[in-house]
């Protein structure tokens, strides 16, 4: 049996406690029938969804960034209960309001088995993982889903276990030194997004995650937007004796107080084109690219 969402707590607390949550039905069906309709169009096929396979139009997770947009797509950041949760999340004033996202599509795969991943990841390759970033990100599910309809899995609590290893180990986290140490280890279950139109689950940056193969019941594919809610202000300490955390920085305070040992933005713009814009920017005493 898969993970179960723990039903009593808020949703910001379950994130503080698992790196994650859901909230249902937090966008409107309008916008996500919307999108699908949009993604059809970029994908150039206009047959049902159950109709699609990994051969037409193929799973896709296509980035929308670096001055690339779509007038539709956009719109996830219109959504007014989205904006009032990345303030909730952030508090008043913080996120940066830049407008990044993906689509992800994994379509039905004939071959594939009803099975579920038993590894996962984090999103920072082999360089440096930052242990208290700028932010999060939501995936918003724009269809039906069912069991293996190639949903994103997650394992719950793994953000403060895989932030403790980089905190006690600074070499663990040196560029080169890829976070392999779960690649063997047997995991507990995860949380499958099985989800209805407009379902979002918020997703703490260090959460362990994997994609799936899509080969559910009815062949209903997963179709999602992956956005993120970034600050521009890195966080550089915390302290989980401050009364006024908000629930992100509460995501990043269960090992104690502490200090970031290297420039995390300065790293992170080593391996990430986006960052070192941003860096150049700032000392050219230029506004921050959108
Ligand atoms: O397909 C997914 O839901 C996850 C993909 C993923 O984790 C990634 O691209 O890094
Ligand atoms: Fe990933």
């Amino acid at each position: 049996m898969t993970f179960q969402l723990d039903e009593s707590l808020h949703w910001t607390d379950h994130f503080v406690e698992y790196g994650f949550s859901v909230v249902k039905g937090l966008v409107d069906r309008s916008f996500c029938e919307e999108a699908v309709e949009q993604i059809k169009k970029i994908v150039d096929d206009p047959r049902p969804l159950d109709q699609w396979t990994s051969e037409k139009p193929g799973a896709l997770h296509e980035p929308f960034r670096v001055g690339r947009s779509d007038p539709v797509l956009e719109k996830i950041y219109e959504q007014p209960a989205v904006l009032d949760a990345i303030e909730t999340m952030h508090g008043p004033g913080k996120w940066n309001g830049r407008e990044t996202f993906y689509i992800f599509l994994k379509p039905y795969e004939p071959e594939a088995k009803q099975e579920l991943s038993k590894s996962g990841h984090i999103d920072f390759g082999g360089d440096h993982i930052p242990i208290l970033y700028r932010g999060f990100s939501m995936m918003v599910s724009l269809v039906d889903t069912e069991p293996f309809s190639g949903n994103f899995t997650c394992w719950p609590g793994y953000p403060r276990i895989i932030q403790k290893m980089l905190i006690d180990d600074p070499k663990l986290n040196a560029p080169g030194g890829a976070l392999e140490c779960f690649k063997d280890k047997q995991l507990p279950e995860p949380y499958e997004f099985v989800a209805e139109p407009g379902d979002c689950l918020f997703i703490h940056h260090l959460l362990l995650h994997s994609g799936n193969s899509s080969h559910s019941d009815n062949r209903k594919p997963r179709c999602a937007l992956l956005f993120d809610a970034w600050r521009d202000e890195w966080l550089t300490e915390i302290d989980p004796a401050d009364p006024d955390l908000s629930p992100w920085e509460r995501s990043l305070a269960h090992n104690g107080p502490f200090k970031v040992y290297v420039d995390e933005r300065a790293e992170r713009g080593k391996a990430d084109p986006e960052v070192a814009a941003e860096i150049e920017a700032e000392k050219a005493g230029l506004p921050m690219p959108r």
